[in-house]
């Protein structure tokens, strides 16, 4: 498909002069994978328009939140009536009450959640809370999982079995990440020796439950629970980040699809239906360390807003109808899409591993047979990453633009979307069996 991006080239080039790199967020510049980024002029239900008005079916769905994909009619026509009551009023409302009973009633390990207006706030918020309960510092995060851009969690691994972090980019002071250790994702034996040597001044371990930000990467038989025994055991606070899969595994998140319970759970991304909107939450006596009930401090002037709670509303609503049937619908999308691709990269002699939890998906260029943590991950041929992505694209499919994400497949990928990604896979992994 010949498709001509002159419009989106200019808007880059001006875009360029004016923010760093062309965008608000990194990933978004195609610099993982080459080439220039379409500028979105529209988007409706799996579908995206350029500014030079070629369609695209859309992989990413906003990064996760959009689950019944762009512009759904009821999301639309609830924040169409929110609009005309006004949409930031700085005090609190039913609707905020409508969603935290909503969460607690949806998520196995929330008694008690307080909203804020990303993941960012949500995972940051978490750790001082769960910092101020224990009255620790440590902090244990895994390679390949991204939980924000707060500085403490911008670490690296350090050397040695229970050493603590290094920072992971400038701007980042080494106090900041002094207290934070990196451990492999999957690894139990050094879960295990990690805490045997620091379990006492963990203040709290935060986990992707599935991870999507080194790619789509399950959590191994038994991890999950390995992490729930030594938090447990040491007093350490366990912090599940449900960001990206939160409401999109399972309507419980991976705690219910997995059924591992945290002690606390950070939330965003389906939560708001493409609205800003994170909430953190898990036990009552945690939470009621949060002001102005208990000493740790966190606030926000969009917090809750009764905007980004309707569109999040509406957007649960739609999780919960027919018995939940999406989640279903979500996992056989995942597999069939999955399949796709397994089927065409074989057809081609590339060598490749798709891995697929629900709806989220992830093909990794490589010879091995799986991607169990980021070490894995890397080994990834991401130059025939980026030659695929690119035939993908100009075949009309939009995957997220790295090796090292998912794919967040909506519930109006069918027949007619499938047939687009055989179509477009077939022409793709042609592409880099002869790259
Ligand atoms: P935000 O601050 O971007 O809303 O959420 C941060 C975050 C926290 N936890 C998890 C598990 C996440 O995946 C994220 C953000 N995810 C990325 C995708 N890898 C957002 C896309 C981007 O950074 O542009």
């Amino acid at each position: 498909m010949n498709i001509s991006r002159n419009r989106s080239l200019g808007l880059f080039e001006n875009a360029q002069a004016v923010i760093p790199g062309g965008v608000n967020s990194p990933v978004r510049a195609f610099r993982a994978v080459g080439g220039n980024p379409p500028f979105i002029a529209s988007a409706s239900g799996p579908w995206m328009i350029d500014e030079d008005g070629n369609q695209f079916l859309d992989c990413i769905g906003s990064w996760g939140p959009l689950l019944f994909g762009h512009a759904h009619p009821a999301v639309i026509d609830a924040v169409q009536s929110q609009l005309r009551r006004g949409w930031s009023y700085g005090a609190p409302t039913a609707l905020e009450v409508e969603m935290a009973e909503a969460i607690v009633d949806a998520v196995p390990s929330v008694e008690m959640v307080r909203l804020v207006s990303s993941g960012t706030e949500a995972t940051m918020a978490a750790i001082r809370v769960a910092r101020g309960y224990t009255g620790r510092n440590g902090i244990v995060k895994f390679e390949g999982n991204y939980h924000g851009h707060a500085d403490f969690l911008l670490a690296k691994a350090g050397s040695g079995v229970a050493t603590f972090g290094l920072p992971e980019c400038a701007g980042v002071p080494p106090a900041a990440t002094a207290d934070t250790m990196t451990l492999p994702y999957n690894d139990i034996v050094r879960l295990r020796e990690a805490f045997a040597v620091r379990g006492k001044s963990i203040a709290c371990a935060i986990v992707e439950p599935v991870a999507g930000n080194m790619g789509c990467v399950p959590p191994a038989p038994g991890f999950l629970q390995a992490l729930r025994e030594v938090t447990e055991a040491s007093g350490t606070v366990l912090i599940f980040d449900e960001v990206m899969t939160g409401f999109r595994l399972a309507y419980g998140g991976a705690q219910q699809r997995f059924a591992i319970e945290p002690d606390m759970t950070a939330m965003g991304k389906v939560l708001g239906g493409g609205m800003p909107l994170g909430a953190y939450g898990g036990r009552r006596d945690i939470m009621e360390c949060v002001a102005p009930v208990g000493p740790v401090y966190q606030a926000g002037t969009l917090s809750g807003n009764p905007l980004a709670v309707t569109a999040g509303l509406a957007t649960l609503s739609l999780c919960r109808a027919d018995d939940y049937g999406v989640y279903k619908l979500l996992d056989q999308v995942g597999a069939l899409v999955a399949n796709v691709l397994r089927e065409h990269a074989k057809r081609h002699g590339v060598a490749v591993t798709v891995q697929q939890v629900g709806s989220m998906v992830t093909v990794f260029f490589t010879e091995e047979p799986q991607v169990n943590n980021y070490a894995d991950a890397r080994k990834c041929n991401t130059q025939k990453f980026g030659v695929w992505h690119g035939a993908m694209l100009n075949e009309g499919v939009y995957w997220p633009p790295s090796q090292f994400e998912a794919a967040f497949l909506c519930s109006l990928v069918g027949d007619k979307e499938i047939d687009l990604i055989s179509t477009a896979a077939d022409k793709a992994f042609k592409s880099v069996a002869a790259f």
